[in-house]
């Protein structure tokens, strides 16, 4: 048996959050835990659908991602979400939702030069642009976390590296 949690990633768009967290959920699931992943294809197209990018929407959806994952830890599922959640006061918010050590934050700590290089969807040009408004990085903030559980510096490592990383803090703190 393994603890339930919610592995709670942070992060700019295009930092890896969404990569990492289905890659940690893999590890997880292969090694027989009861998991899930919220993330913007499976929340922000449904259950969010009317939530835009306004800071008050983004209070909104932090606060029912909260309230979902709540419903999975409860489950007894070990649940990783993969969301911007760029305000501190909102990710606090979530962590006082839950348990003690239910909520471990993940930082996903790319510098907005090396996401902005990638670019994987043409947002950040977009944005530069102007054809994009209140864009994270760009002309909305990103408050990084102060005390993380799990900072994982994506710079010079494999997503296996970043993911098995995540895994050992598990292991370590007896979650699994
Ligand atoms: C930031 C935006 C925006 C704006 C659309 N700002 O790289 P992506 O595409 O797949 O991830 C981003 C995603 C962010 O949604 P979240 O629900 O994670 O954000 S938050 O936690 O702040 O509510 C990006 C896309 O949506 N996207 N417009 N203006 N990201």
């Amino acid at each position: 048996g393994h603890k339930s949690a919610v592995l709670w990633f942070t992060g700019l768009s295009g930092s890896g959050k969404s990569t990492v967290a289905n890659a940690v959920d893999k590890l997880l699931h292969d090694s027989g835990c009861k998991t899930y992943v919220l993330d913007g294809d499976n929340v922000r197209h449904g259950l969010n659908g009317d939530l835009s990018f306004s800071d008050v929407d983004r209070v909104e959806n932090i606060r029912r991602i909260g309230e979902v994952s709540k419903l999975f830890v409860d489950a007894g599922l070990i649940v990783s979400t993969a969301f911007i959640s760029p305000f501190t006061q909102d990710r606090d918010m979530v962590r006082k939702q839950l348990s003690s050590g239910q909520f471990i934050e993940v930082f996903i700590d790319t510098p907005l030069e090396v996401c902005e290089q990638r670019d994987p969807k043409g947002l950040y040009k977009k944005a530069r642009a102007g054809e994009i408004k209140n864009f994270t990085g760009i002309d909305s903030s990103y408050e990084a976390p102060l005390s993380p559980e799990i900072i994982v510096n994506t710079a010079d490592k494999s997503v296996k590296q970043c993911a098995e990383l995540v895994v050992e803090y598990l292991r370590e703190y007896g979650y699994l």
